[in-house]
């Protein structure tokens, strides 16, 4: 949990006032304040990730920094050079002699796990309207970060990291700096808001900005399409039922809705008034709101609003509310709205779904509690969970952490790199086990149905089991992780028969009737709920759909469950098995590729498809499809023999090449030589120039993007750089002997 003390989350909301012109002269002459790196500590208790600034040095001589800390702060860790790898498999353990060393003490690795730029601006903004005071050296390190991360050539920022300038980054981000206290002279700042100008100013944000700025009292609420929560009351038989959509955009969208119908804004101050004036091209007070419900920047409008929802909104604003609209109608509506976001609360202990809706929970608590109130303390003391400290300032991280995701991939490549028989690395894969072993989640939500939950029991949530939401693929994950170490010699059996089982039940109940499976529910809604997307930033949101990616995980998970335990719900496993393959054959496309939602992008997808084909015998000798996905494969092998694919893959739906990535090849060639590619050539190659960007002391450097959400935001994997190559080396080594690298 996190130590009040430790964060200074004690209520002294004058630290904040004072904090917020305290740079101000130095940053507008571009020092930029900054802690000392030193200081900064990474405390996990459980899973519970939260990072510390220790301010006495008695503090920082009772808890040293570790090599983890000095690794994720980027601070040297003067590790010794390993003798140079010889084979792949020396590789590998070079790699893990590396890789062990971030182990935490529960037995798990965390990472940064950033790329949105969406998530910090809603928690600075949640924080401020809920007077919660921002420790000092979090402050410093948000702005250090957010600089770090403008654009250098026109001063704005992005939906990510990577991304161009967006009316949503330069808007948001701007807003929170200056809340954080950066000057509006500021000459970084005087470049951000030409920009922003330059975009036509905040009135050209999407919806989900809107609603921030509406909240701070920067913006009118005329200005926002309308959020009802009286969707909520909807009867569950309604195709529109909001209980139908995708778990985030509910999520999101219920304590967004009990917000809006609040109408609630913090009462303005001399900060606000300033901001007011510094977002707009045109005076604040002259400027008309409700004509710019729907004014957007074409960079903002990836998914331009359907006139279905144009004229929903049109009833929204001019009928609806004006005229139809009951007291008792709002207050039903906001009463079961709250009592949702209750149950998610109570559900999650206070930790929520991920970092969009967690900040609006804590708002909509502020709103109806009060700022004393239990949860309102709760929420604030667990939304620091989501902080990140990096070299370059401090992060909101995409959720509460990568636990159960990273350690299960982890092990399995060591697993399958042969590591889990060498004793050197038994204690490390033990603590691993054991953090998987805690971390499955042991009961079902209290009344799952009145919440629309899925059933969870046996499953692994993404992060921890706090957070405790079931996704199909990182139970598939865990589940394997589990079942292949524990079954090895010197491994203690720490997951029981009968809670293996449980998981697989819930895996069971997660299928589509089209035989794939989806990320945390079987799909509820139809997908002309996409006509409803009011996000306007990302694409295909609004229903659960299949993935290449979550349907193979299942289908492995399952096949080597059914090894082990033969007559375990044998019948339902094959029916299961058979469905999720066939839905993966029908989602290959005309050119033999699949295309990847949660990593970049055909070459991640292509290594899950082809892994699940390989599964059920199929190969490049017997199966023309899997030639046809290695050829695509093959296709795109580059000169330098890596395979590298820019995000721009993911938005466009075209492979687009970038400079070889080691994450990239290494799916590549797990692809191929899953499916039995016949040719070794492309595949010695591209291991030799894996194992030749390895550091001497077994690490590789952090490259371009991993991973991707909602086909236009990109969010890191760090740990990818150690789990993929040493997969794909020790398969490499399983089946070609280990060879000396040329
Ligand atoms: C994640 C992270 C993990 C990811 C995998 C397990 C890798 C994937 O195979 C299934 C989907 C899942 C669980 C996933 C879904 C969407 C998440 C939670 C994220 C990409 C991390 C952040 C993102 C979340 C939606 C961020 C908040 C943004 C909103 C638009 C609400």
């Amino acid at each position: 949990m996190v130590k009040n003390k430790q964060l200074g989350l004690n209520g002294h909301a004058g630290d904040n006032r004072r904090h917020q012109n305290g740079s101000a002269e130095e940053a507008s002459i571009g020092v930029e304040e900054k802690t000392d790196i030193y200081r900064w500590r990474l405390l996990d208790e459980r899973g519970c990730q939260t990072w510390h600034y220790l301010e006495s040095d008695e503090e920082v001589k009772a808890w040293p920094q570790s090599i983890a800390d000095k690794y994720f702060l980027g601070l040297p860790l003067d590790l010794p050079n390993l003798p140079p790898p010889k084979t792949p498999i020396d590789s590998v353990q070079n790699c893990l002699s590396f890789f062990s060393k971030l182990q935490l003490p529960p037995g798990n690795w965390a990472c940064e796990y950033g790329g949105p730029m969406f998530l910090l601006p809603g928690m600075v903004c949640a924080w401020y309207v809920t007077q919660t005071p921002i420790p000092q050296p979090v402050a410093i390190e948000m702005r250090r970060y957010l600089f770090a991360r403008q654009n250098s050539t026109d001063g704005g920022w992005g939906l990510h990291i990577e991304g161009e300038s967006t009316a949503y980054g330069t808007t948001m981000t701007y807003v929170v700096l200056r809340l954080l206290g950066a000057s509006e002279e500021d000459k970084r700042m005087i470049k951000a808001r030409g920009m922003l100008h330059k975009l036509g100013g905040a009135v050209n944000g999407p919806h989900w900005a809107k609603f921030w700025l509406a909240v701070l009292g920067v913006m009118e609420w005329e200005a926002i399409n309308p959020v009802p929560p009286e969707l909520w009351l909807l009867p569950d038989w309604f195709p529109l039922a909001p209980w139908r959509w995708w778990i985030h955009m509910r999520q999101v969208f219920l304590p967004m809705s009990f917000i809006y119908s609040a109408k609630f804004t913090t009462p303005p101050n001399s900060l606000i008034r300033q901001i007011r004036e510094e977002l707009y091209t045109r005076p604040y007070s002259s400027i008309t709101f409700a004509a710019h419900r729907n004014s957007i920047h074409p960079r903002d409008n990836y998914h331009p609003k359907s006139f279905i929802l144009a004229i929903i909104n049109w009833i929204l604003v001019y009928i609806w509310f004006p005229f139809l609209r009951t007291d008792s109608i709002k207050r039903r509506a906001e009463d079961w709205t709250f009592d949702l976001i209750q149950r998610e609360d109570e559900n999650t202990d206070f930790a929520n779904l991920a970092p969009v809706s967690s900040p609006m929970n804590l708002v909509a608590c502020y709103i109806r509690e009060g700022p004393d109130s239990y949860s309102v303390r709760r929420h604030r003391e667990r939304l620091p969970e989501y902080l990140w400290m990096k070299n370059e300032g401090m992060l909101v991280n995409g959720t509460n952490g990568v636990q159960t995701w990273d350690t299960s991939w982890f092990i399995q490549a060591a697993v399958e790199a042969g590591m889990a028989g060498d004793i050197k690395w038994r204690p490390m894969l033990i603590k691993a086990l054991e953090f998987l072993d805690d971390q499955q989640i042991r009961e079902n939500c209290r009344e799952q149905d009145v919440c629309y939950r899925q059933q969870r029991k046996g499953a692994w949530a993404f992060s921890t089991k706090t957070q405790g939401y079931t996704v199909s693929d990182t139970t598939s994950e865990a589940l394997k992780a589990v079942l292949m170490l524990q079954r090895l010699p010197g491994y203690p059996t720490l997951v029981s028969d009968e809670r293996l089982q449980d998981a697989i039940d819930t895996l069971l109940t997660m299928q589509n009737a089209s035989g794939g499976f989806a990320s945390y529910e079987p799909t509820r809604g139809s997908e002309y709920l996409e006509y409803l997307n009011a996000a306007e930033v990302f694409g295909r949101i609004m229903v659960e759909y299949d993935y290449p990616e979550c349907s193979t995980a299942v289908v492995t998970a399952l096949r080597l469950f059914s090894s082990h335990y033969p007559y375990y719900r044998n019948a339902d496993i094959s029916k299961a098995v058979d469905g999720a393959v066939q839905y993966i054959r029908n989602a290959q496309r005309p050119d033999g590729s699949w295309y990847g939602s949660w990593g970049i992008c055909f070459t991640y997808a292509g290594m899950f498809a082809l892994e699940s084909l390989a599964s059920v015998g199929e190969s490049y000798s017997n199966s023309p499809r899997i030639a046809k996905a290695c050829e695509f494969l093959i296709s795109k092998q580059r000169a330098d023999a890596g395979w590298g694919e820019s995000y721009k893959s993911c938005e466009t739906g075209v492979y687009v090449q970038r400079e070889s990535q080691v994450v990239m090849t290494s799916w590549a060639i797990i692809g191929l030589m899953a499916a039995e590619y016949p040719e070794r050539e492309p595949i010695n190659r591209a291991v030799k120039l894996i194992v030749g960007r390895q550091s001497p002391n077994g690490e590789w450097k952090q490259e371009g993007i991993e991973g991707v959400f909602n086909k236009s935001v990109m969010i890191s994997y760090p740990n990818y750089k150690f789990t993929f190559p040493i997969k794909a080396l020790g398969m490499f080594a399983k089946k070609y002997g280990n060879p000396t690298i040329p």
